[in-house]
């Protein structure tokens, strides 16, 4: 089955397409010339996944599905969360968005002096099937904590700075391998799964 994962994000395209295997042939966006910069102007997960994948299906009539995460960090009421990708220019408007380093250090700043270090990664994945157009959410999550430092060369995004529950690594210390079974977003794509083969 041909489905489009509707991300600019080559390092969750790879993520995907290791977890769903040979079963699905997943579509990016570029192989679908699809150069558009997608709005995601929502307040909530569920909100930006739904926008991106209606968006695809609207214009291009095809199997399409599009996620979105956030790190929710306990001690800061769930920040950075939907801002996940732009924390540091939430938090400082000269910074750049999409800019890793610059997050993980805006929330190293905002988590200093605080004991609680409790976090969890959320996924949100939005799938429509033709022919029809209703959607379908899964969630995943995975809880963990925010190490003072980075560790590791793995991954992307937060992954240096977070330590998943039961584990004494980081996921950019664990590799994508490991990852990739406990991770969030293996876990709602898992679901995704699952639930196409019931279809
Ligand atoms: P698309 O919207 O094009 O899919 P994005 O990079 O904006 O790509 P998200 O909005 O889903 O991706 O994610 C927000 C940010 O959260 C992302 O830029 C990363 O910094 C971080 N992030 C997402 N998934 C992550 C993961 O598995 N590990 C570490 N950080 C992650």
């Amino acid at each position: 089955m041909k489905i489009v994962f509707a991300t600019n994000n080559k390092h969750k395209l790879d993520e995907i397409r290791n977890i769903l295997g040979e079963k699905f042939e997943v579509l990016s966006l570029n192989d679908i010339d699809c150069h558009d910069d997608i709005p995601e102007t929502g307040c909530t997960l569920e909100e930006n996944a739904r926008q991106k994948a209606e968006y695809i299906y609207n214009k291009y009539h095809c199997n399409v599905f599009a996620d979105d995460t956030g790190l929710e960090v306990e001690a800061l009421g769930g920040e950075p969360g939907v801002y996940s990708a732009r924390y540091a220019a939430v938090k400082n408007p000269e910074a750049e968005s999409h800019d890793s380093e610059a997050n993980m250090t805006t929330l190293l700043r905002e988590l200093e002096g605080k004991g609680n270090r409790k976090a969890r990664f959320r996924t949100v994945i939005c799938l429509i099937l033709t022919p029809h157009s209703h959607f379908t959410l899964f969630e995943g999550i995975v809880e963990g904590e925010i190490i003072p430092e980075r560790r590791g060369g793995e991954g992307f995004g937060y992954d240096p700075i977070f330590q998943p529950e039961g584990y004494d690594k980081t996921f950019a210390e664990l590799g994508n391998d490991i990852k990739n079974t406990i991770s969030h977003r293996a876990r709602a794509v898992a679901k995704l799964s699952n639930y196409i083969k019931t279809l």
